[in-house]
């Protein structure tokens, strides 16, 4: 049977983040942000690794454009990062920090490539966390409205696409819950309530946005691991049906219906975990729902019933070690527990690999929201190896990425409205928790935890498949 084939106008893209790749962390008025102090508390992230050079983007971005444009890629997500925009979160502009992101955003439309802004990749200037515990205070939501006007007023004639929070659930769940990201806090409670202040800076952001931006595009991008049954035992379907309430639409209701989901709100509530809404903030919710749902797919989880006596273990799991077999099982004791699915592989951080997932993440956001969506990120973490003449046959990353393309076309077919798929990542970045080992590129960089060595770009196997995927708009997949 022939599929309907991708849109004309299909977004081929690929992702990075600031934090990631830029470096050039104390430059041209560059304030600190939470990462940058972070990642000094020794013992924090693989060998102490930190992104204060990166993959030096802030000084190579030229180089990183014509590499894009050599490919043919049609998008590009980045971030910005908000201490060179507000060095301290709020008050006067560094000229320096808009200059840098006009500059990149020219030269992306020089080269025909659209670029796709992040507002919030996870670099929450230090000073506001300072000065009243960032994402815990309400005073956070007018701040990050104030920075996200700036943004509007200096961009806004030149991007289109917008991405305004980027994985609300894991920088709140690793930060406030699983105590791996800043600020390091693991307390349901005082998560539940920097999450609920993140909704509401989140719809504020884009309300702003369509008062600002009228021709313009937005939304959110949620981490999102469609959840699986681990039998049809019905109490491993309640707890399916638990998590995907708890896991899932916790967050995507709040983003595209303005509402928290009621089994989950309720389960909060019985166990005093809900968080204070104040008078308001229903209508604020309602007031900034987005124009599309932006989706970073990795992999699935699988779930089975947790008794009320069951594990404690009550923690995202974040396998840093990259050593397989290291996860721990997660969940909520009487809610559901994650266990291993015995029909999936899995990569070298123990994370599932599973295609069909992604087609199953794009159709049941269809069936709920109806909304178009942006795959804002997709991609393998892997080690790659340079052979003694200089290449990278990274087979197994092609084999990965043509198998999800495949799945984003068939969830094309069956109604969904994708309206572009970013790869992650363009170049090889910092991994935030796992050092420079656990790659995501084409473009292969050429640098160590232990040394920053030329810093060169070399193209892998997987840019020559992928520049193939582009000129043939998703036709040929093929190796
Ligand atoms: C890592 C992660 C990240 C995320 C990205 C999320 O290894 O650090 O995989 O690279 O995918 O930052 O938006």
């Amino acid at each position: 049977v022939k599929r309907k084939p991708f849109p004309q106008d299909f977004l081929w893209g690929s992702a990075s983040a600031a934090y990631q790749v830029e470096g050039a962390w104390d430059l041209d008025g560059k304030g600190k942000s939470i990462w940058d102090e972070y990642v000094r508390i020794p013992g924090t992230t693989y060998k102490d690794t930190n992104g204060d050079v990166a993959v030096d983007h802030y000084h190579r971005y030229k180089e990183d454009v014509a590499l894009m444009a050599e490919m043919g890629l049609k998008a590009y997500r980045f971030s910005i990062a908000w201490t060179r925009i507000l060095p301290n979160g709020t008050g006067e502009v560094n000229q320096a920090g808009i200059q840098f992101y006009s500059d990149l955003i020219d030269e992306l439309i020089a080269h025909n490539i659209e670029p796709l802004v992040t507002i919030y990749h996870w670099d929450l200037p230090q000073a506001l966390q300072d000065k009243y515990a960032g994402w815990e205070s309400r005073q956070i939501i007018d701040d990050f409205d104030n920075y996200c006007r700036v943004l509007y007023k200096h961009f806004g004639d030149r991007v289109k696409y917008w991405v305004s929070l980027n994985e609300q659930n894991v920088f709140i769940g690793l930060g406030y819950l699983a105590a791996v990201h800043p600020p390091k806090v693991s307390d349901r409670k005082r998560m539940m309530q920097a999450n609920h202040h993140a909704n509401l800076a989140n719809a504020k952001a884009i309300a702003s946005f369509h008062e600002m931006v009228p021709n313009g595009l937005i939304g959110p991008s949620f981490a999102y691991g469609p959840a699986y049954p681990k039998s049809a035992l019905p109490a491993d379907i309640i707890a399916f049906e638990n998590a995907n309430e708890v896991e899932s639409y916790w967050w995507l209701d709040v983003y595209c219906k303005g509402k928290y989901p009621r089994i989950a709100w309720n389960f909060m509530e019985e166990n005093d975990l809900a968080p204070v809404v104040e008078p308001g903030d229903d209508a604020i919710l309602a007031a900034g729902l987005p124009d599309f749902i932006g989706v970073n797919y990795y992999q699935t989880a699988t779930y089975e019933w947790n008794p009320i006596d069951g594990i404690t273990g009550d923690a995202s799991s974040q396998n840093t070690t990259g050593k397989k077999g290291t996860s721990k099982s997660t969940g909520i004791p009487g809610m559901y527990r994650t266990v291993k699915n015995e029909f999936l592989e899995t990569t070298d951080w123990d994370w599932t690999i599973d295609p069909q997932g992604l087609r199953i993440a794009l159709r049941r956001l269809t069936s709920r929201y109806d909304l178009p969506i942006l795959i804002t990120e997709n991609g393998l973490g892997a080690f790659d190896d340079l052979t003694a003449d200089e290449q990278i046959h990274d087979t197994y990353r092609i084999d990965y990425l043509a198998k999800h393309v495949d799945a984003v076309h068939d969830a094309i077919a069956d109604g969904a409205r994708v309206l572009g798929y970013c790869t992650w990542s363009f170049t090889d970045l910092l991994s935030w928790l796992n050092g420079y080992q656990k790659r995501y590129g084409f473009v292969y960089v050429n640098r160590d935890e232990e040394s920053m060595k030329d810093l060169r770009r070399m193209k892998k196997d997987s840019f020559y498949w992928y520049k193939k995927v582009i000129a043939t708009n998703g036709e040929d997949i093929t190796e």
